[in-house]
Parts: structure tokens; C-alpha cells; sequence
């Protein structure tokens, strides 16, 4: 059973993104400005995002859930206004245009981008205008599912949990990784350009990220999400869908762009053999924070079975290259069927930072989920009871770690 849902609503260019949340529990304390708006704003930053970021200042307004600072148990409804749709209200405009009006203020497309939903979207839905597509599966929603995946990394971190995340490479730059995560990734690697832990490998990054916009041309990259503190026992081997690690997987892969996932040593464990993929199981002292079973390694990516072992949990995912392109790839003129180049809209060269972020949210929105199914309770005092009991009784069987 899902405890947590979430659903959006909202284009690009559109007056603004509905963002609405249900099944967080009643007494979580809970304030956009210090637990919403800061992952939005992170949202928007990176090296290599368009000129749209300097327009908006994403903000997450509360219609619903919150009262006096504390959520009391019903559906959390947001609102992040595109600052943008000023300039483009008649194109976007719900009304029926006028007959005389001038054709290009409707802002039309019809040469299709390789890459973009733009010209599936066209034959599934039936439209004409590319635009029709494009503001729904622009990236720009993704602003919306961070505001949901901040209000449950807020549940989450009242039980110890943090998510953070970091860039490992764009295009063909590789950052050097540490065999050890800082303890607080975000605050490690939120101050750099690329949310990199190489300031060497940011500098040839940031130096890829100007060619290719010199060319005309986009770069892609992969991210890491790491998770902490979680409890082992979410998640469930019994069935296909309460399988955590599929459940990850789908959310993080639903992110636009994003072509590839991977849990722990993912693609590189099915390279080498049994015995150097999974993680020996200790009784080591150095193993553990408390007495017990404990793990030296962390291959699996904190799941086993589906279930989490109570390491973090690590999921990769690789973003391809943003599929506007200046340097025009080509296409069809919808109108017609003749050849054309591609339509260019302003947009980013490189979002990979960005995408981090909403892969952290997506994790958040699984995790909570997971959470909840284990501990579930209409308070945060029920669930903490919860908590604790289950916990106290990990620790009983020797299994403290998180
Ligand atoms: C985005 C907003 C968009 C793009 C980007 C993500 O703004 P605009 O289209 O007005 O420049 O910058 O979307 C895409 C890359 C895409 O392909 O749709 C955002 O808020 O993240």
C-alpha cells in the first residue's frame, strides 16, 4: 500500500506549477522558507543553465496542510508561480485567440526537436503545435516535485535520515569520487559550480560546458543520490512493485531526461565476480555503530532484495545531453511533412546539477513512502513510537547500524 502521493500540475510557460502532496502525517513541523524554498532555489542553480533562471525565483506558496507552522494531516497543496508567464499570457492564454491578432504572439512550433517529447507528443495528443507538448515536458515541473520531495525530506529528517547528492561527471569529464562521502553532501558540494566533490574535474567541466555552448551543442552527465540514517527493514521482497530498489529506480528514471539508473555497483558489479560484489557480513566492532552484525562494504547500494540493509542507500542515474540544440539537428515541418532543421527555443546546455537536486526529491517522495508503510501513523508522535520500538528491537538482534 502507498502511504505518500504526490501530483502536478502546470506548463512551462503556463501562470505557474500546482504541486499537491498527500499522506504526510499530522505535527511535522514545517515552514517553506526554511524547509521548502531552499531545494528550490538549489533547483535552479548550476553552470550551464539558460537564461530562464535569472527570470524566476522559485517559491513555494501553501494553499493547504499547513497551519500554524505545523502540517495537520491533510493534503499539502503548493503553488511556484513562473514569474515568466508575464511574457508570454497570450500565448498561453486559456482563451480562444483573436481572429485578428498577430499569428506569431501565439508563439507556434512545428519543427519537432530529436530527443524532446515534442514529436510523439504530437501524434499521440493530435496536435499541431509543438507547444502544445513542450511546456508539459519541459523540465520546468521538476520544480514542483521538489517542493513535494523537500516537505518529505523534512519527515525523513526528523528521523535522522539526510539526502544529499553529487555530480560524478558531465559529457566526457569524470570527477575524482572519494572511497568516503563527506557527512553532509550538500553542504560539501552545493558551493560549486557543478555540485562536484573535484574542484579539478569542475574547472575542466565548467571548460566542456563553454564549448559545447560555443558549438551550438548540449552536454549531459550523471549524478549520485545518497541516502543516510535509514533503518534496514523498508521496502519487501514479496512482491515485484514493494520492491524499494524498482521503486527507486521508476521514480528517479520518471525524472525528464534521465536515461539510465543504477543501484550501488549497478551495470559495474555484472563485470566482476560474486566475490568482490557483495558485502561480507561482519561482526566486526569497527563495522558498526552498536554492538552487532554490521557490513564493511556497501556495494549493493544499501538494498538487498529490495529491502534496505541499513547502509546508505546509493542510486546513480544518468541525465543525456538537454535536446534543444542551436546547432539544429534535423527534423520535419509538421505543416507540410518537407525537411527542416529542428526548432531552437531558449534552454539550458548542461541541467545536470539541477537534476541532482530532483533526484533527490524523487528519493525523499520513495523513502517517505517506505517509511510510512513500515511505521505508519496519522502523527509524528504514533510513528515515532513506532520508530523507536522497531529500532529498540534491531538493536536487540545486534543490528544498530544505520
Ligand atoms: C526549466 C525551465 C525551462 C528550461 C528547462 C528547464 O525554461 P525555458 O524553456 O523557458 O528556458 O530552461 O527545460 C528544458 C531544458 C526543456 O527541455 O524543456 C526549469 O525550470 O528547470
Amino acid at each position: 500500500m502507498r502511504r505518500i502521493s504526490f501530483s502536478t500540475a502546470g506548463e512551462s510557460h503556463g501562470r505557474g506549477l500546482v504541486a499537491i502532496l498527500e499522506g504526510i502525517p499530522a505535527g511535522l513541523t514545517l515552514e517553506m522558507a526554511r524547509h521548502v524554498d531552499p531545494d528550490l532555489i538549489r533547483r535552479q542553480g548550476g553552470y550551464g543553465r539558460g537564461r530562464r533562471m535569472q527570470i524566476e525565483s522559485d517559491r513555494a506558496e501553501v494553499i493547504s496542510g499547513v497551519r500554524l507552522g505545523e502540517t495537520i494531516g491533510s493534503p499539502i497543496s503548493m503553488l511556484i508561480w513562473n514569474k515568466d508567464w508575464e511574457n508570454w499570457a497570450l500565448a498561453m492564454s486559456p482563451e480562444r485567440p483573436d481572429p485578428d491578432g498577430n499569428p506569431k504572439a501565439l508563439k507556434s512550433l512545428y519543427l519537432p526537436r530529436p530527443g524532446h517529447a515534442d514529436l510523439v507528443g504530437l501524434l499521440k495528443y493530435d496536435r499541431r503545435d509543438t507547444r502544445d507538448i513542450l511546456e508539459r515536458a519541459s523540465a520546468r515541473e521538476t520544480a514542483a516535485r521538489v517542493a513535494c520531495g523537500a516537505v518529505c525530506r523534512r519527515l525523513l529528517e526528523v528521523f535522522g535520515i539526510t539526502i544529499g547528492s553529487h555530480v560524478t561527471s558531465i559529457g566526457a569529464i569524470e570527477a575524482d569520487v572519494p572511497d568516503v562521502l563527506p557527512n553532509n553532501l550538500n553542504e560539501s558540494v552545493d558551493a560549486s559550480a557543478l555540485r562536484s566533490l573535484d574542484p579539478d574535474a569542475t574547472t575542466r567541466m565548467k571548460r566542456a560546458i563553454d564549448d559545447a555552448k560555443e558549438n551550438g551543442d548540449t552536454l549531459g552527465g550523471v549524478f549520485e543520490v545518497v541516502a543516510t540514517g535509514i533503518p534496514a527493514g523498508l521496502g519487501s521482497y514479496v512482491t515485484y512493485d514493494s520492491k524499494l530498489d524498482g521503486r527507486l529506480a521508476g521514480a528517479v528514471m520518471s525524472i525528464q531526461a534521465i536515461k539510465g539508473v543504477e543501484i550501488g555497483a549497478g551495470f559495474s558489479g555484472a563485470f566482476r565476480p560474486g566475490s568482490e560484489v557483495h558485502d561480507p557480513i561482519v561482526t566486526d566492532e569497527s563495522a558498526k555503530k552498536s554492538g552487532g552484525i554490521g557490513r564493511k562494504s556497501n556495494r549493493a547500494g544499501g538494498l538487498e532484495g529490495g529491502v534496505t540493509t541499513g547502509s546508505p542507500v546509493v542510486v546513480k542515474a544518468a541525465m543525456k545531453p538537454i535536446s534543444t540544440l542551436r546547432k539544429r539537428l534535423p527534423s520535419i515541418d509538421m505543416r507540410d511533412g518537407s525537411v527542416a532543421d529542428a526548432a531552437v527555443e531558449r534552454s539550458d546546455v548542461c541541467a545536470v546539477p539541477a537534476a541532482a537536486v530532483v533526484g533527490e526529491a524523487m528519493v525523499a517522495l520513495v523513502l517517505a513512502d517506505a517509511f510510512l508503510e513500515k511505521f505508519g501513523g496519522d502523527s509524528i508522535g504514533e510513528i515515532t513510537r513506532n520508530f523507536d520500538s522497531y529500532v529498540e528491537h534491531l538493536e536487540k538482534r545486534g543490528y544498530g547500524e544505520r
